[in-house]
Parts: C-alpha cells; sequence; structure tokens
C-alpha cells in the first residue's frame, strides 16, 4: 500500500456525509433568508430599495464612461430590415390631430415656445442606420432622419437650458414620457427623427416627430413628441415608474 494513502473507515465517509449536508442545508437557509429579506425591502419607484440602490449607482459609472466620441456601431443600408417592428403604443391614442400638430417647448416655466414641423425639418437633416434595442431582448437595424438635437439646441438657443441636467419629453396626451440626462441627449447621434427609411415616420413609429436616441434602450426613444422641458431633477418617467432603470443607457 502507498504511504500516502490512509484508510477511511466507514463512520469517518458517514461524518464527511453528514457535514457536507449540513452546509448544504446552511446555505439553502441562507438564501431563503436572503430573498424573504430582500422582498421585505420598501419598493422605491416600483424597484425593490437594495436593487434600486445598483441600478443608481450604476448611472454614475455610466455617466462618467459616456463621451460624444463614444458613437454607438452603424450599419450599410443593406442590413437595414425590411419590416420594421413597432413596439409599445402607450400615449399614441387615436384622437391626436397630426394637422394641428406643433412642437411644445417650455424654455423655462411659464416661457413657452410652439415649433411646427416644417421649421424642424429645415434645419440640417442627420441620418443614422444602427441596431435599435429593447429591454425585451430583440433588437433590428433601422434607418432613420431628423435633426440632431445639439443642432436644435444651438439653433433655439437653448445652451443654457442643455446644462441643466435633464430633459424631459412627453406624449401630446401625457400619457407616456420619458426623462433623460442631457449629456446622452447632447451625443451627435441622437436626433428629433421625423424620418424613417427616407419617407415620413409612420403613424405608429411616432409621426410626426420621435426621439431616436442610440446610446439607449429602446424604452427612452419616445415616440410622438408632443412637450419638450429641461430640469435640473428627474422629470418622471413611464418605465422608471414600473421598476427599470431611470438611465436605461449601452
Ligand atoms: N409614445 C411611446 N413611445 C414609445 C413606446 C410607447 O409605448 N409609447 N415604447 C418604447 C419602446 S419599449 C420601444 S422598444 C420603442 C419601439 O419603437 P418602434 O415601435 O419604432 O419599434 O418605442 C419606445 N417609445
Ligand atoms: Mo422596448
Amino acid at each position: 500500500m502507498n504511504k500516502d494513502e490512509q484508510i477511511v473507515t466507514e463512520k469517518q465517509v458517514r461524518n464527511k456525509t453528514v457535514t457536507a449536508f449540513l452546509f448544504f442545508f446552511l446555505f439553502i437557509a441562507a438564501v431563503l433568508m436572503g430573498w424573504k429579506w430582500l422582498n421585505r425591502q420598501p419598493k422605491e419607484q416600483g424597484a425593490l430599495k437594495p436593487l434600486r440602490t445598483v441600478l443608481d449607482g450604476n448611472e454614475s459609472v455610466f455617466l462618467s464612461i459616456l463621451n460624444n466620441n463614444h458613437l454607438a456601431k452603424t450599419y450599410p443600408k443593406t442590413m437595414v430590415v425590411p419590416r420594421a417592428r413597432v413596439n409599445g403604443a402607450v400615449g399614441m391614442s387615436n384622437d391626436f390631430d397630426p394637422g394641428s400638430w406643433k412642437l411644445k417647448l417650455v424654455r423655462s416655466p411659464g416661457d413657452t415656445q410652439y415649433i411646427s414641423l416644417d421649421e424642424i425639418k429645415a434645419l440640417p437633416k442627420t441620418e443614422i442606420i444602427f441596431d435599435f434595442k429593447c429591454i425585451e431582448g430583440w433588437s433590428q437595424v433601422t434607418h432613420w432622419g431628423g435633426v440632431r438635437f445639439s443642432d436644435f439646441i444651438k439653433k433655439y438657443g437653448l445652451t443654457e437650458q442643455a446644462q441643466l441636467r435633464f430633459t424631459g419629453l412627453i406624449t401630446p396626451d401625457e400619457e407616456y414620457y420619458v426623462g433623460i440626462d442631457n449629456k446622452s441627449m447632447m451625443h451627435p447621434q441622437t436626433l428629433l427623427c421625423y424620418e424613417m427609411n427616407g419617407a415620413p415616420l409612420p403613424m405608429n413609429q411616432g409621426y410626426p416627430l420621435r426621439l431616436i436616441i442610440p446610446v439607449k434602450y429602446g424604452i427612452k426613444h419616445l415616440k410622438r413628441i408632443g412637450t419638450m422641458f429641461f430640469s435640473s431633477q428627474r422629470p418622471p418617467d413611464y418605465w422608471y415608474e414600473r421598476g427599470y432603470d431611470y438611465f436605461s443607457g449601452l
């Protein structure tokens, strides 16, 4: 017999087995207790507080990485999906009158300006083909055209407003709304978009004007912009209130 080998008695085997099972059950008990603790925590904006704390922590990390040289990948026209999927119809009610639409721009509380689609189309046009990603897990390469948000800000003399932390967007019926950090809004790929595949936006894709913001998930690409405003605090956000990440960056 090799000198390294030892005789293991049946009793020793039994003791080891008992110990292993004990640790296993303690581990399961700890996981169950942790899970119960987590579910007893108060909710904050639709998410359990400890989870919300982690999401908000992620936000500051992402914001410090995001810069204007970091561009979302773009694609050739040949890769654009033939029929783009339509997702989400909150705030797209049928009683909307496209003929009388104007963008309601709240320059500051009490100072509102109305801007027509023609005025927006008169600004320099930018196009982008990128992989549009939804948090539900699908993505598709789509082609959009419109005015860079940063060009719009310059043209309408909103530089000071853009230095506040957030922009808020709301559909005309006020059913869907998003808040977005201005660092992401001023990113060169962020568009006030009025075209898809070189044609006016289809009704269900947000006619007459939607947001395209490739540095964010789909939930932030609000379709059919009614009101735009600026704020140093987080504007209300539809999916944030339902437990999702406020930042929703990519
Ligand atoms: N007004 C409005 N905008 C919206 C939504 C919505 O429900 N209402 N859904 C969002 C979500 S979750 C996604 S993934 C995209 C989908 O854009 P699409 O329909 O052009 O594919 O729109 C976003 N913008
Ligand atoms: Mo989405």
